[in-house]
């Protein structure tokens, strides 16, 4: 049976791409958990910097969990598989490597989501991101209703998770859905190169800039500032502030030993 979820490198970034074409690349079980343990595994190799998210194919990043697995499920079941996939998004957006998602088609649902546990968003043109769970009768629940008002505001997540609408990526981009939008041919150039140049900062210092994001803005604004003074105190007991202050003063680059 073909892997439903693919680890390439291109030097130190690793791109991980679900891989069920024929079906949209909706994520199942399996998949999902295959997704946790690929994520468990690059967020401690030594090899990697950044990951980049992406679905295989021309038409979709994540066209949502698999629908046809819902038929059997009933009320504790679907608690348990929220808080299955739950669990693997968490380690996405607590990986402490940068994670970007390059949006190449349909993220819906669980695509959607799963995007939004990621760091960055970029997508393709002719990418469409929805939460239409509305219109099978239920809610999201892999995090949509929380982490979509927390990135776009309140009324404009309602009234995506109420009309079940797909929004266009030139949408997505006005809203902050997504950062960045680029013709469908290029977006993976331009996800690798974005993933390339932070690749070159400290590791180091963008794990400690991650940590200070992810939680940092679960907290009220004085915690908050405090929880970022704390890590900041902490980024200057590594090599890499010694290194990236010296490369300064020398007018040289920085060689980084993510330390
Ligand atoms: N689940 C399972 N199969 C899917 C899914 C999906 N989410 N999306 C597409 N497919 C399958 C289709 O059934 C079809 O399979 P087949 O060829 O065997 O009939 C194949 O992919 C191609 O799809 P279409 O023929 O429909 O392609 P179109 O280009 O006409 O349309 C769309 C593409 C717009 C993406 C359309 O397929 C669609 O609307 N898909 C459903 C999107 C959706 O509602 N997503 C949200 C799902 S619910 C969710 O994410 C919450 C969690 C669910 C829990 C799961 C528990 C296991």
């Amino acid at each position: 049976m073909e892997e439903t979820v693919l680890v390439e490198m291109k030097d130190d970034v690793a791109v991980v791409t679900i891989n069920r074409p024929k079906a949209m690349n909706s994520i199942d079980p399996d998949t999902i958990s295959a997704l946790g343990e690929a994520v468990a595994d690059l967020a401690v190799d030594p090899d990697v910097s950044v990951i980049i998210l992406t679905g295989a194919g021309e038409k979709a990043f994540v066209a949502g969990g698999d629908i046809k697995g819902m038929t059997e499920l009933d009320g504790m079941g679907g608690r348990e598989m929220a808080l299955d996939a739950q669990s693997v998004f968490n380690l996405v957006e607590k990986c402490p490597k940068p994670v970007i998602a390059a949006i190449n088609g349909y993220a819906l649902g669980g695509g959607c989501e799963l995007a939004l546990c990621c760091d960055i968003r970029l997508a393709a043109k002719s990418a469409k991101i929805g939460q239409p769970e509305v219109n099978l009768g239920i809610i999201p629940g892999f995090g949509g209703t929380q982490r979509l008002p927390r990135l776009v505001g309140r009324g404009l997540a309602s009234e995506m998770i109420f009309t079940g609408e797909m929004v266009t990526a030139e949408y997505a981009e006005r809203i902050g859905l997504v950062n960045h939008v680029y013709e469908d041919g290029e977006l993976m150039d331009k996800a690798l190169e974005m993933a390339v140049k932070i690749a070159e900062k400290s590791r180091t210092a963008l794990k400690l800039s991650k940590e200070a994001i992810v939680n940092g803005t679960e907290m009220d604004l004085d915690k908050g500032c405090l929880y970022e003074a704390d890590l900041f105190g902490l980024s200057f007991s590594s090599a890499d502030k010694k290194e990236g202050v010296s490369a300064f003063i020398e007018k040289r680059k920085p060689e980084f030993k993510d330390v």
